[in-house]
């Protein structure tokens, strides 16, 4: 894209004085990472992003950038797919060298839950600039800004874009509402600006911002700012595209949108939308309407494989303003919800979620602020508790470790600070901080996390490893011992490697390149007492057998998932 090609010969700055320049609706792609992410758990595999990624480039060169990483990618790529999210960005660098490539970033929670060091973060985005990131949204989950001007600082030094984002809630047109006003979103965005950022981002992570209420926001910001304001929503309560067209006439310079068949709801709106209602307009976005829709046939084949992770929600909803959760988080909240046996109680949950928001005196609900609001919500449904129970009932129980960690301050400081009641019985004790959690931590030792990974696994480790075990040293344990275990899982096709293979069903795996494997089961044997079988198969046409044990527990999702999608610009190749 060009502006891909603006960055790396100018910089920045550059960068951004040429996205103000622009007529056209400047458009993002959030297809790789956010759609998937609040539609589908962000269980998207490497193997589908990779296999669209030449196609999305050739078809859509007008896009400003696409959103391809970071955000909760990170973590569930490792604990949830076996795969490395540095191989997947630099796979994805390797297959779209000219687009300009950017990342979700939590600010002091980089792409984790927790607050780390400060030498993780900026040893963080160094490698994440180094391999191929080329703007950062960066946010704090409290809109706290010293929990952002760290990363701010890194990525700046990297030469690459800093887009600072304050992340939007409440709703400014509500006269009773007297904690996110406008004039709180332009002190803000003012300050964000004064820290260095090159583009302020809009985070509305829960679609709440309104049509109306966002053309007085984006009129008072750009009257009140220099930067060019990139604005991303979520379409949960359907009013997405009305907002983006709303802002785009009040001057917005950069919207989020996902391809079609991964748009709505609590993704981003639709790419195609808002290309065709622009068309022939002042700020049409110059993007080829028909690329778009072939590109969406792709998706609406691929997300069928991941059927067992769609939320559930089929429509769209206007409870979003009554609970307020991020679309990242609600899909992802319904899975915990299951998993603890509350699946069929999803209505308390959601009573219990907002109930946590006004007990902590209505903050910011985005990772990790959203998951302390979630996880809180899921403990008072499982007990049957009811707020003034969580008063009354605190001082006997352990609260979840993120409500702690919360109330100690070490997510940072809400606007407005902590419920002084509630904080007491949740710490029993433990002294709360005000200062930036940073300052306190440790550094992270590098040299001695080397030493332990290769003690305990016997082999070398990257930099890029490091990083991993950083954010999440169980986890990416437990990675790299399946990966000893079972090799590269990420070569399989999405459909085995959710559901495994049918008997006479034959698949290839491309293992390396130009090292084709042919593998045909043939017949599996009676379960033995041990829980084991033996499983018979061909690989490449000569007999085999293998003792597994049975796992075989798992939804099967048969008549749809074999549908094979067409590539586009590479019809017929599977
Ligand atoms: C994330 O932090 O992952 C969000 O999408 C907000």
């Amino acid at each position: 894209s060009e502006a891909k090609g603006i960055l790396d010969r100018e910089g920045p700055e550059a960068l951004a004085r040429w996205v103000m320049e622009q007529k056209p609706l400047l458009v993002t792609d959030t297809t790789f990472r956010d759609a998937h992410q609040s539609l589908l758990a962000t269980r998207v595999r490497t193997q589908d992003l990779l296999r669209v990624a030449e196609a999305t480039a050739k078809g859509l060169p007008q896009l400003f950038s696409w959103e391809m990483w970071g955000g909760a990618t990170f973590d569930v790529a490792m604990r949830f797919l076996k795969e490395c999210p540095w191989e997947r960005l630099a796979r994805m660098r390797e297959a779209a060298p000219n687009v300009l490539f950017q990342m979700l970033f939590r600010g002091a929670n980089a792409v984790g839950y927790t607050n780390y060091p400060d030498n993780v973060i900026t040893a963080f985005v160094r490698e994440a600039a180094r391999s191929g990131i080329d703007v950062f949204r960066i946010f704090d989950s409290l809109n706290w800004l010293p929990g952002m001007e760290l990363a701010i600082d890194a990525v700046r030094r990297e030469g690459k874009v800093a887009e600072a984002a304050l992340c939007y809630t409440g709703d400014i047109l509500d006269p009773k509402r007297d904690k996110y006003t406008l004039k709180y979103y332009v002190n803000l965005a003012k300050n964000l600006e004064r820290a260095g950022a090159n583009i302020l981002g809009i985070k509305d992570m829960a679609g709440l911002l309104k049509p109306y209420a966002a053309e007085v926001l984006i009129r008072a910001l750009k009257e009140e700012i220099g930067i060019p304001i990139h604005l991303h929503t979520h379409d949960t309560s359907g009013n997405g595209v009305a907002m983006l067209l709303k802002a785009a006439e009040a001057g917005v310079d950069i919207v989020d949108t996902a391809i079609n068949s991964v748009s709505g709801l609590t993704s981003q709106p639709s790419m195609g939308a808002v290309v065709a209602a622009l068309r022939f307009q002042e700020r049409d976005t110059g993007i080829d309407l028909g690329a778009v829709d072939r590109l969406s046939h792709y998706w609406e084949v691929v997300r069928c494989y991941y059927e067992p992770f769609e939320s559930g929600l089929r429509a769209p909803s206007t409870d979003v303003y009554y609970h307020e959760m991020p679309g990242g988080q609600f899909t992802n909240l319904r899975q915990q919800a299951e998993a603890v046996g509350l699946g069929t109680r999803w209505d308390e949950v959601v009573r219990a979620y907002r109930a946590v928001n006004d007990m902590f005196g209505d903050i910011v609900k985005v990772t990790p602020s959203s998951k302390v609001v979630g996880d809180l919500a899921l403990f008072m449904v499982q007990n049957g508790w009811s707020p003034e129970d969580v008063i009354t009932r605190g001082e006997t129980v352990d609260f979840p470790q993120s409500v702690v960690e919360f109330f100690r301050g070490y997510i940072g400081q809400p606007p407005g600070g902590f419920p002084p009641e509630l904080q007491k019985v949740v710490l029993k004790g433990k002294e709360p901080i005000t200062c930036r959690p940073g300052e306190l931590l440790e550094p992270f030792d590098f040299a001695a996390a080397r030493r332990h990974l290769e003690e305990k696994f016997g082999r070398a480790f990257s930099d890029r490893d490091l990083l991993s075990y950083a954010l999440y040293p169980q986890v990416f344990e437990e990675f790299v011992r399946h990966r000893e275990e079972f090799g590269d899982v990420s070569v399989l096709d999405t459909p085995t490697f959710f559901y495994g293979l049918r008997l006479g069903e034959e698949i290839t795996v491309d293992i390396e390149p130009g090292k084709t494997l042919m593998v045909q089961l043939t017949s599996v044997g009676e379960l033995r007492p041990d829980g084991t079988r033996v499983v018979y198969f061909e690989l490449n046409g000569t007999p085999r057998e293998v003792t597994v044990r049975d796992e075989s527990a798992q939804v099967l999702v048969q008549e749809r998932r074999k549908a094979n999608p067409a590539v586009p610009g590479e019809i017929g190749a599977t």
